[in-house]
């Protein structure tokens, strides 16, 4: 089931895992609280959050597509070092800095796609322990390894 939710989110597009990670996080953020320990990890993310916040919103959200796309900027190169709890850490600060406004915020009455809808459905019908291997498998392979040849 992991494995084929993973793979359902890796064929939506750009503006799609970018929306399914926020209902995921909206969904889920209650009881993924108590269990991030993120706090010592975003430590390791730091910079890369301060750049985002000096962003205007635009720039951020150019940059969260960026990250999901792949594509090789200064940032998705910073991402790409980083471990893949600090990963899930830093997509779920990006997250509370958008309720708090200062990273872009979603568009008021935004409709998510069928699509969105549809992989959101496959997660919420795992198990805790796998939902969070899911989102682990996502924001794992975003941005670029700089490493990588
Ligand atoms: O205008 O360290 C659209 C554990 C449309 C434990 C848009 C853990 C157009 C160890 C593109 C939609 C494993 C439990 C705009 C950690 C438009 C540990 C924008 C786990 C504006 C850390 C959309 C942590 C945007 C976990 C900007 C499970 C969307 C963390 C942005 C989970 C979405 C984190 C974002 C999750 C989503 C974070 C930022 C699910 C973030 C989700």
């Amino acid at each position: 089931a992991v494995p084929a939710t993973v793979a359902l989110f890796k064929r939506l597009s750009v503006n799609d895992q970018l929306a399914l990670l926020w209902y995921a996080y909206t969904e889920m953020g209650r009881s993924i609280t108590p269990a991030a320990p993120g706090a010592a990890r975003l430590q390791l993310a730091e910079g890369l959050l301060s750049q985002l916040k000096n962003m205007s919103h635009a720039e951020q959200l150019q940059a969260m597509r960026d990250l999901a796309a792949n594509r090789n900027t200064a940032i998705s190169r910073s991402y790409g070092v980083l471990s893949t709890n600090t990963k899930l850490a830093f997509w779920y600060e990006l997250s509370v800095l958008m309720e708090q406004g200062i990273v872009v915020p979603m568009p008021p009455g935004y409709q998510p796609s069928s699509s969105v809808t549809e992989v959101l459905d496959a997660i919420k019908s795992l198990d805790f322990g796998q939902q969070i291997t899911v989102l682990r498998n996502t924001v794992v392979d975003m941005g670029v390894d700089p490493l990588a040849d």
